[in-house]
């Protein structure tokens, strides 16, 4: 897919700052739904608020950019009112996991046949650098000026407990594997998350020394390690440590989505 077939040309200059994760994830994006079975005639983004939320209005497609934290309910109400389109929803670890975690463990319980990807920052970055759900212990934060207390979630973890069918975190550094899983999660029935864990450098570097891109990729690279062979089986989660987060594919099974259920 050209540049020019998946951008929307009249929207640039994109609004991120230098460094951010979300055009790596945006041209993930973009080269899985190349390689996959989908065509973007098929496809519609659903995003809520913040900045990753708005990279679906970059994207050549049909969108809705909706309110924060509710971009699963509208994502379940179009692909419901239209099964034959591939709903692809876009948010944040406060947008999915903070105001809209409610409507996340419902969505993986139903197995919405939904593919949605969480750029996780560990912050609120449109709003200023606000503690999120995923903010890892001891980091700073505006409103955790000290180092947060807080246990964070695991939402990958979160989202196999939940009943989603498939499951992968990745960093913005394995690329490969990032565009492997999404095309894997595209091409599956259900519901697919695929978590991003991605560089912030103004809100959260600028506030845990790693303002220097450089900084931010090696500190996700030193937070992360190889799950299990990359590939755990169903219903084997790994539960997150308190330092170090496991990356791979999480859970890949063939539940039945919703509306298909025999009763
Ligand atoms: C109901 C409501 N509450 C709060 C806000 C303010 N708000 C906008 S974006 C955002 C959080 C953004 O964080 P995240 O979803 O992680 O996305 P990021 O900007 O980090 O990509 C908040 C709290 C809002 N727009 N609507």
């Amino acid at each position: 897919m050209t540049e020019e077939e998946f951008y929307r040309k009249e929207m640039m200059p994109m609004v991120f700052c230098p460094g951010c994760g979300i055009f790596t994830v945006l041209e993930c994006i973009k080269k899985a739904i190349a390689k996959s079975s989908i065509s973007m005639e098929d496809v519609a983004f659903v995003s809520g608020i913040g900045c990753s939320s708005r990279a679906a209005g970059y994207i050549m497609a049909d969108s809705l950019h909706t309110t924060h934290g509710r971009a699963l309910p509208f994502a379940t109400g179009l692909k419901l009112s239209n099964p034959a389109l591939k709903v692809i929803v876009i948010g944040g670890d406060g947008d999915l996991a903070a105001i809209g975690g409610n409507h996340f463990i419902h969505a993986c319980r139903r197995n919405m046949d939904l593919f949605t990807v969480c750029v996780n920052n560990f912050i609120y970055g449109m709003t200023g650098g606000q503690l999120s759900p995923t903010t890892p212990i001891g980091c700073l934060t505006e409103t955790s000026p000290y180092g947060s207390t807080e246990h964070p979630f695991d939402i990958s973890a979160l989202a196999c407990a939940g009943g989603a069918n498939f499951v992968a975190r990745w960093t913005v550094r394995q690329r490969k594997e990032l565009i492997d899983s999404m095309v894997r999660g595209l091409e599956k029935k259900g519901f697919s998350f695929i978590e991003v864990l991605s560089p912030c450098p103004t809100e959260f570097g600028r506030k845990n020394d790693m303002a220097e891109i450089k900084k931010n990729l090696v500190w996700l690279d030193t937070l992360t390690f190889p799950g299990r062979g990359y590939e755990f089986k169903d219903r084997e989660i790994e539960l997150i440590s308190s330092e170090r987060i496991p990356i791979g594919i999480f859970c890949d099974r063939d539940k039945v989505p919703y509306g298909e259920v025999d009763i």
